[in-house]
């Protein structure tokens, strides 16, 4: 029998794809994607602080206009604080696996 007591992380592809939406110089950025990045987490950054096609996309789809708005799938998870709330109260690992 097999006994697993960590926490539940998928693996790679069962997972669903993490997109987040980042301009340069942007604190709030950086410590999401330092999150995302210390669970070892795969994402795609897309870069829109310079880029108005890309910053409106972000906006249409999450009606916000701060950096960084973060999705999972579909769903969207929001900025940097509710990424770190989320993830503290366990929840992002079930997102992501749900
Ligand atoms: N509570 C938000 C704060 C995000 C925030 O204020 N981001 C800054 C950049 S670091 C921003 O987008 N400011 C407004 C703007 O540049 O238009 C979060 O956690 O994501």
């Amino acid at each position: 029998m097999t006994h697993f007591n960590g926490p539940f992380i998928p693996s790679g592809s069962s997972m669903k794809p993490i997109v987040i939406y980042t301009r340069p110089f942007c604190g709030f950025c950086a410590r999401a994607i330092g999150l995302l990045r210390e669970k070892g987490l795969t994402f795609t950054e897309i870069e829109a602080g310079f880029d108005p096609d890309k910053r409106r996309e972000m906006i249409d789809r999450s009606g916000r206009t701060t950096f960084p708005q973060i999705f999972v799938g579909d769903t969207h998870v929001g900025g940097c604080d509710e990424l770190v709330a989320l993830d503290a109260a366990g929840k992002f690992d079930a997102m992501l696996a749900a």
